[in-house]
Order: C-alpha cells, then sequence, then structure tokens
C-alpha cells in the first residue's frame, strides 16, 4: 500500500461535487493501492451540505479513505494537498456580462491557486472543472508562482469523452476501440473535436465517416452537448463531468496505454501548434512519470488549423478581458 495521497475538492456540496467524491474514495481516481485523504472546500453557506456529504463517505466505509474534512476557509483546505479538483466556480446568471462573470471568477481562482502555491505538497497537480476552466485556471496559474506552469490543467475530458461516444454511435464500434481522439482548445462551444488522428479498432476514422458528418453532426454535437443535457435532464451535466475528472487525474498520474491519447488542456510554452506562451489550451496528450507530454509533430490539415486558430482568438480575448480586469 502506497502513502496517503492528499485530494482537496472545491465546491464539493455541489453537483459535481456529489458525484465526484465517492469515486475519488472508491480509489478510481488514483487506483486501488492509494489510500485518499479528502478534503472539502465550500462557501459557508454550503458548509452545512459538505458536512452531509462527509457524513456518506465515512458512512461507505470505504477501505481506501484515510479522512475526510470540511473547510470553509481556503488556507487549511490546501495544506499538504497532492491534487487539487477545483470545481466550485461562480455560475453565470443571466443578464450577467462576461466582464462580471470573469471578475466573480478571478475573486474566486486567484485566491485558490495562492493558497495551492503557499500551503500544497511541492508534487500538487491542479484539475480547474470550474467554468470558464481554461481561463479559471491561467487565473490560479497566475496566483502561485512557485508551482510549475505545467501543474495547472483544465477540464477538456468530458468533451474528449463526448466525442468518443459520438464516434463509436455513429461506426457501431465500442468505445474501448476508439484511440487517438482530439479536441483543440477550450472548454466552450468554440472547441475543435477533431477525428483527424482517431481510429476506431485499428482503422482510420476518417474512412468510416464522411466530411459531411463530421461538419454538419459531430461537430456540433459534441461543441454543444452540455446544452442538449440541460435540456434533457433540466440540470448541467455532473455524473459524466465527474467522470471525466476521474479519468483526467487517473491518466496524468498513471499515465495513457500505449497506442492512445487523450485530452488535457495543459500549459502552453509556445512550441506546440502555433498556440501562443501563455494560454492553457486543449490537445492531444500522452503522461509520464506525473506530467502531460504533448504529442508533438501531427500533421495538421486547413480544416483542423482553423479549429485551432478560432479557439486562440476566444482564448486570448478572455484573458484580454481578464488583464484589463488585472486579474492576471
Ligand atoms: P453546482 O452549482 O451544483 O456546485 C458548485 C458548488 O461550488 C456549490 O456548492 C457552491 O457553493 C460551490 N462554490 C462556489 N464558490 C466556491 C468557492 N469560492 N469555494 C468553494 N466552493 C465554492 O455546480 P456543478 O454542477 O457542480 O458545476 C461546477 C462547475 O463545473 C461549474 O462552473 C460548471 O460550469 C462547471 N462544469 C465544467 C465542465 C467541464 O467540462 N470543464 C463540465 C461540467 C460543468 O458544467
Amino acid at each position: 500500500v502506497r502513502t496517503p495521497v492528499t485530494v482537496t475538492v472545491t465546491g464539493a456540496a455541489g453537483n459535481i461535487g456529489y458525484a465526484l467524491l465517492f469515486r475519488i474514495a472508491s480509489g478510481a481516481l488514483l487506483g486501488s493501492d492509494t489510500p485518499v485523504r479528502l478534503n472539502l472546500l465550500e462557501i459557508p453557506q454550503a458548509v452545512k451540505a459538505a458536512e452531509g456529504t462527509a457524513m456518506e463517505l465515512n458512512d461507505s466505509a470505504f477501505p481506501l479513505l484515510e479522512s475526510v474534512n470540511v473547510y470553509d476557509g481556503i488556507d487549511d483546505a490546501f495544506d499538504g494537498t497532492n491534487v487539487a479538483l477545483l470545481v466550485g466556480a461562480r455560475p453565470r446568471t443571466k443578464g450577467m456580462e462576461r466582464a462580471d462573470l470573469l471578475e466573480a471568477n478571478g475573486g474566486i481562482f486567484g485566491p485558490q491557486g495562492k493558497a495551492i502555491n503557499d500551503r500544497a505538497a511541492d508534487d500538487v497537480k491542479v484539475l480547474v472543472v470550474g467554468n470558464p476552466a481554461n481561463t479559471n485556471a491561467v487565473i490560479a496559474m497566475h496566483s502561485a508562482p512557485d508551482v510549475p506552469k505545467s501543474r495547472f490543467t483544465a477540464m477538456m475530458r468530458l468533451d474528449h469523452n463526448r466525442a468518443i461516444s459520438q464516434l463509436a454511435a455513429k461506426t457501431g464500434a465500442p468505445v474501448a476501440d476508439i484511440k487517438k481522439m482530439t479536441v483543440w482548445g477550450n472548454h466552450s462551444a468554440d472547441q475543435y473535436p477533431d477525428v483527424s488522428y482517431a481510429t476506431v479498432a485499428g482503422k482510420p476514422a476518417s474512412e468510416l465517416v464522411d466530411a459531411e458528418w463530421l461538419e454538419s453532426f459531430f461537430v456540433p454535437t459534441v461543441a454543444k452537448r452540455g446544452a442538449a443535457i440541460i435540456e434533457a435532464r433540466g440540470a448541467s451535466s455532473a455524473a459524466s463531468a465527474a467522470s471525466a475528472a476521474i479519468d483526467h487525474v487517473y491518466n496524468w498520474v498513471n499515465g495513457v496505454p500505449e497506442g492512445d491519447w487523450v485530452t488535457p488542456g495543459v500549459y502552453q510554452d509556445g512550441s506546440h501548434y502555433g498556440v501562443p506562451e501563455g494560454l492553457i489550451f486543449g490537445m492531444p496528450a500522452t503522461a509520464e512519470n506525473g506530467e502531460w507530454v504533448v504529442v508533438d509533430g501531427l500533421e495538421v490539415s486547413d480544416r483542423t488549423r482553423a479549429g485551432i486558430e478560432h479557439n486562440i482568438k476566444a482564448a486570448q480575448e478572455e484573458l484580454d478581458a481578464v488583464r484589463a480586469l488585472g486579474l492576471i
């Protein structure tokens, strides 16, 4: 049995939190031989609900769960944290301008980044789920100058998994047969899900589906799936988002199977696919020794290039707004 890992989950009393915590405690996040200490962070109004969830976690008697603690103050919540899942965010409410949304989230992710900087373990890995995820991740990263930038990531895995699911349904293949899916860019409607390199039971996906289906069905269906879930369920994606967060961290820590890759939103140093330095951007990656490794050198079609450029523009505009607000 390995040394226990401390996992901090923000927004622990929310919908994603409820779907996420039990899977972390069961061992799905880090593996079945790694004991977990859970730190749950909530805002004061939701602490009672988080304590209820903590009671249920204890009642589940998970053999790997060493402890559960609930916090309403950020510093202690990140003390010794090895994995920080930043789920809680300020949602966009009706009539809210983008600047207001960014400012409210800057007030959450800036201080959390600083607490991670000051209190987390040296090997801390951060996954930002709360929207706008890519930009919130950049804000947190800027407040944590002592933490390597590559430790701040944004969740693109739900988009990646949605893309796999759509391609599987179209081709009649099991999801396990689909490899090398890619989603470029941001977790927003701007994203570009790309089957250019994907294989289905070893065959190039591009030979199994036509360009018309990709353009008029696949891309918009994946990019707008969140809205379709809200329409059907009357609530936003929660269990699938939690599952994607589990997949992201599991692969980051334990690696990606040979012959495949996944999509994390990763820090850009300016050396990948023409994406400028400073963004946190979805692209194909594997993981080695707990570090993401971008899959470089893929040939990029004109359509993919356009998808990447569109996302660069969208991400930069959002960061310009964040910069104008003095948040980074
Ligand atoms: P909920 O509103 O159910 O839960 C959010 C929780 O966060 C609440 O309990 C709230 O009290 C808490 N919270 C707010 N501010 C906090 C702070 N400063 N510190 C600690 N906790 C705080 O939302 P839920 O459905 O769980 O979604 C959470 C976030 O995930 C949202 O921002 C949502 O937009 C985002 N999503 C991101 C996805 C992705 O793929 N990146 C997909 C799913 C989801 O839409």
